[in-house]
């Protein structure tokens, strides 16, 4: 690989921005500057109204292997007896910005895993909104096996998407979970043959981006609400949410185009 390629490419195909990740030689793991690529480009995002979803996805053969473990940043020194970094304060300032920015994108973002998503790598992608893989991608909670716990979310994320004895088990054991058992348990939405993942990506992003994007971007936000809630307050949660979007722009084009029976045109607004 050229030192000088980009380490997040960029396409735009009208309203579907897709960033790839691309260290491929290192499965797209995570270097600084690679965290500092992946950043820049989703603000410029989330500030870009012809963006009306994001596809994230890698270069080459794997999605992304987490961390880079060689990375100078975060590497253990080998030596006996040497003071070790804080890795902590690497998760602090590099990957919990990246997870908060996804938490509360203003448009729908989609994974399209094309490969192994391990550690880190697969705590994002179960960060987007929807997790589409190729059936010969996988999931790995690598960490056990480096002596760590599953961080990006992972804690938070897991027992939510799979309940706590998958959670547990794929935490602990750090094994690789193939695309096809992770739909069947629920950690993602769906898995696609290799031949087709592109296409199918592209047609359900271009589906999310003609959608009213208050909604989707108000759906996320009450579902992570919704966690901390009790019933009755869901249902309060979900009146006073209906009952701001019942006043959009985009509520009175739904339905317009409901009973006119044609496509509706939203407007965010
Ligand atoms: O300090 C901290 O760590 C804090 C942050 C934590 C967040 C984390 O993400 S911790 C978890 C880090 N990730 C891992 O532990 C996964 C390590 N990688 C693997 O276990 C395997 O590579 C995979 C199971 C993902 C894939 O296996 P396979 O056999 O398909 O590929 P490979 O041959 O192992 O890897 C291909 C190349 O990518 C190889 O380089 P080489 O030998 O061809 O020059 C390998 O070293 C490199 N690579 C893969 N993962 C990483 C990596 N290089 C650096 N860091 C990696 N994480």
């Amino acid at each position: 690989m050229d030192p000088t390629d980009p380490l997040v490419l960029r396409h735009q195909n009208g309203p579907v921005l897709t960033l790839a990740l691309n260290r491929p030689h290192a499965l797209n793991s995570f270097t600084g500057a690679m965290h500092e690529a992946l950043l820049h480009e989703l603000t410029a995002a989330a500030r870009d109204a012809t963006v009306r979803c994001v596809v994230l996805t890698g270069s080459g053969r794997g999605f992304c292997a987490g961390q880079d473990l060689s990375d100078p940043e975060i590497a253990p020194d080998m030596a006996p007896g040497a003071t070790q970094k804080n890795i902590g304060e690497l998760i602090e300032r590099r990957y919990k910005p990246l997870a908060m920015l996804l938490a509360d994108f203003p448009v729908p973002v989609l994974a399209s895993v094309n490969g192994v998503a391990a550690g880190a790598g697969a705590n994002v992608a179960l960060s987007c909104d929807i997790v589409i893989a190729a059936r010969s991608a996988s999931f790995i909670q690598a960490f056990s096996k480096i002596g760590l716990i599953p961080d990006v979310g992972g804690t938070w994320l897991l027992p939510r998407l799979v309940g706590r004895a998958n959670a547990m088990a794929l935490a602990m054991l750090g094994d690789k979970l193939p695309a096809e058992q992770a739909e069947r348990i629920g950690l993602i939405w769906r898995c696609v043959d290799d031949a087709t993942l592109a296409a199918e990506t592209k047609a359900l992003a271009e589906r999310l981006a003609a959608m009213p994007l208050r909604a989707l971007a108000e759906t996320r936000r009450a579902m992570a609400r919704s966690d901390r809630m009790s019933f009755a307050d869901a249902l309060s949660m979900e009146a006073e949410v209906q009952g701001r979007l019942g006043m959009s722009a985009d509520y009175i084009e739904g339905v317009s185009a409901f009973f006119a029976k044609r496509a509706p045109t939203f407007s965010d607004r």
